[in-house]
C-alpha cells in the first residue's frame, strides 16, 4: 500500500474534483485533447456525437464526450508550461491516485494527450497554415529541472549536438529534449514533423522585438540553422516541452501538434488562423477517431 498523500498536496474540492480542473475521475476520457485557448475547446467538442460533461475553473475548461465509440476530453490548459505542470499532474492523479483512500493505484493507467495547438514556424518552407508534429519538444521553459526524469541515448546525442551548435542564452537557461510519444506515428500525412522548441515567453524568448532589446538577437537564425541528421527546429510555441516532459516523468502517451500560424523566417502571419485551426481539429479528430 502506497504512502497517504496529505490534503495539502492532493486538493480535492467539495465535489470530490481536482482542484484547478474542477473534474472527477469518471468524468475524464482516457483520450485527452489539450488546447491553449478555453475558447477552442468547443471547437473542438462540437464535432462530438455525444457531450456527457462541461466544466470550467479560471482557463481550465473540460468537456467530456463520445466521437463514434471513443471517449474523448478536451481540456484548456491556458498558456506556458506552468499551466502544463498543474494540467497534466491532475489528469495523473484523476487515473493513478484513488481519490478516496489518497494512495497511488496499484495498477497504473497510460493516458493518450494530444495537444492541438497553434506555433511560429522556424523554416521558410513551413508554410503559413500549415501543419506541425513535434518529433520533440526542446524546452527552454523552466518546468523540468524540478523534476528527475531519464532521458534516452538517442535524445542524450540529438540534445549535445543541439548545444554544440546552437547558442541557448541567456546562460540561466537549461535546456532539455523529451521525444513525442509513439502515437506520432498515426500523424504523418500531411504533416511536417520537427523538432519544436518550447519558449518560456511569446515576444522576447521568441526573437520578438517590439521594445525590449533582446539579449539574444540572432536565436531565430540559429535555430533555423541547425541539422543533426533528419532533425531540425520546425516550429516555436509554448507548451510541448512540458507535456513531452511531463508524460515521460509520469508514463502517458503525449503528442504536440500545431496549426502554423506564423512564419518567422518569412516574417508572414495566416489571413485565418482560426480557419487553420479548424481544419487541424478536422483532421485530427478522423485519425485520433480511428486510432
Ligand atoms: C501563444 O499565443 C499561445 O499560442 C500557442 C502557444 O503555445 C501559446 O500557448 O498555443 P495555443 O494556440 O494552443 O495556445
Ligand atoms: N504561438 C506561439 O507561441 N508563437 C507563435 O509565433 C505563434 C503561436
Amino acid at each position: 500500500m502506497s504512502t497517504r498523500i496529505a490534503e495539502s498536496e492532493l486538493i480535492l474540492n467539495s465535489r470530490g474534483a481536482v482542484y484547478h480542473l474542477d473534474v472527477r475521475p469518471e468524468e475524464l476520457a482516457p483520450v485527452v485533447i489539450t488546447v491553449g485557448d478555453p475558447d477552442r475547446v468547443a471547437n473542438v467538442s462540437k464535432h462530438f456525437d455525444k457531450l456527457e460533461h462541461t466544466f470550467q475553473h479560471r482557463e481550465f475548461v473540460t468537456h467530456t464526450g463520445y466521437l463514434g465509440k471513443k471517449r474523448i476530453s478536451v481540456v484548456s490548459t491556458g498558456i506556458g508550461t506552468d499551466n502544463i505542470d498543474i494540467v497534466l499532474n491532475e489528469l495523473d492523479a484523476l487515473v493513478n491516485i484513488d481519490f478516496h483512500s489518497r494512495t497511488i493505484k496499484p495498477t497504473l493507467t497510460s493516458l493518450q494527450i494530444i495537444r492541438l495547438g497553434t506555433a511560429g514556424a522556424l523554416q521558410e518552407h513551413i508554410a503559413v497554415d500549415s501543419f506541425v508534429v513535434s518529433s520533440h519538444g526542446l524546452g527552454l521553459d523552466n518546468l523540468l529541472p524540478y523534476y528527475q526524469f531519464e532521458n534516452t541515448p538517442a535524445e542524450k546525442q540529438l540534445l549535445q549536438a543541439i548545444r554544440e551548435q546552437v547558442v541557448l542564452q541567456p546562460g540561466s537557461v537549461h535546456p532539455y529534449l523529451i521525444a513525442a510519444g509513439e502515437i506520432k506515428q498515426h500523424f504523418t500525412e500531411g504533416f511536417h514533423t520537427g523538432i519544436t522548441v518550447t519558449c518560456p515567453g511569446f515576444y522576447g524568448p521568441q526573437g520578438r522585438v517590439l521594445r525590449g532589446a533582446l539579449s539574444h538577437p540572432h536565436l531565430i537564425e540559429h535555430l533555423t540553422a541547425f541539422k543533426q541528421g533528419d532533425h531540425y527546429f520546425s516550429n516555436f510555441e509554448m507548451e510541448t516541452s512540458g507535456i513531452y516532459g511531463m508524460g515521460r516523468i509520469l508514463g502517458h502517451q503525449c503528442l504536440s501538434i500545431s496549426a502554423i500560424v506564423a512564419n518567422r523566417v518569412r516574417q508572414e502571419f495566416s489571413k485565418d488562423g482560426a480557419a487553420a485551426v479548424e481544419q487541424l481539429i478536422t483532421k485530427a479528430l478522423g485519425i485520433i477517431a480511428g486510432i
